[in-house]
């Protein structure tokens, strides 16, 4: 009987044990979203392209006067040519793992489905620190509303420069005349994390 009443209270001290411990994990991991525009990078150095012209710079950074529901009412597009590049420049205080980058796009051209494989006619590169993302496909629509892609396992590192998410026109797809490579518009990107670090952007003024 003694050992009986023994073995009970050890089992309920054990469950008890994994009760306590099992609180912290069902609490819902608070996430944080950093959001910074396309139209505040360093925009000085952009090559662009859209209908038999060559934007370059801050010409590239386009007033939404479409409706296309661009946040803060600008974003960067004309990147319709190859080797055309936009670079969010980031910080973090920590390191940070298993984040989340959305990316807002559409198209001030004409329709596209951005794909990752190098070996596509639409590739285009969304890269991390130097390392292109397999982001699959993204299909964008001339002056459609922006739209929301989110790609998963961002890491952003804090003992850096700083972290590149840069956006490269890397082919020379011509889908009909004055167009030569597939690019997007750029709205904004957002990096979700549930880490309490704090991201910020080199911020570019003056660009519109
Ligand atoms: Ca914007």
């Amino acid at each position: 009987m003694m050992k009986k009443t023994f073995s009970m209270v050890l089992v309920f001290a054990i469950l008890a044990v994994m009760a306590v411990g099992v609180v912290p994990a069902c609490a819902q991991a608070e996430e944080n979203v950093f959001q910074f525009e396309a139209e505040n990078t360093y925009v000085n150095e952009i090559v662009g392209g859209n209908f038999s012209s060559n934007p370059t710079g801050r010409n590239c950074v386009v007033k939404d006067d479409r409706d296309m529901g661009a946040s803060n009412g600008y974003y960067v597009g004309s990147l319709c040519n190859n080797g055309a590049t936009v670079e969010f420049e980031l910080y973090t205080t920590e390191d940070i793992e298993g984040a989340t980058l959305i990316v807002s796009l559409s198209s001030n051209t004409v329709d596209f489905v951005l794909d990752s494989s190098a070996t596509a006619d639409q590739y285009y590169v969304i890269a991390v620190n130097g390392e292109p993302l397999d982001y699959g496909t993204i299909p964008v629509s001339a002056y459609g509303e922006f739209t929301e892609f989110a790609i998963e396992g961002i890491t952003l590192k804090a003992d850096v420069e700083y972290n590149s998410i840069m956006f490269y026109t890397a082919n020379s797809y011509s889908p009909t005349s004055g167009i030569f490579a597939a690019a997007p518009a750029i709205d904004y990107i957002q990096i979700v994390t549930d880490s309490d670090a704090e991201v910020t952007m080199e911020l570019y003024e003056g660009n519109y």
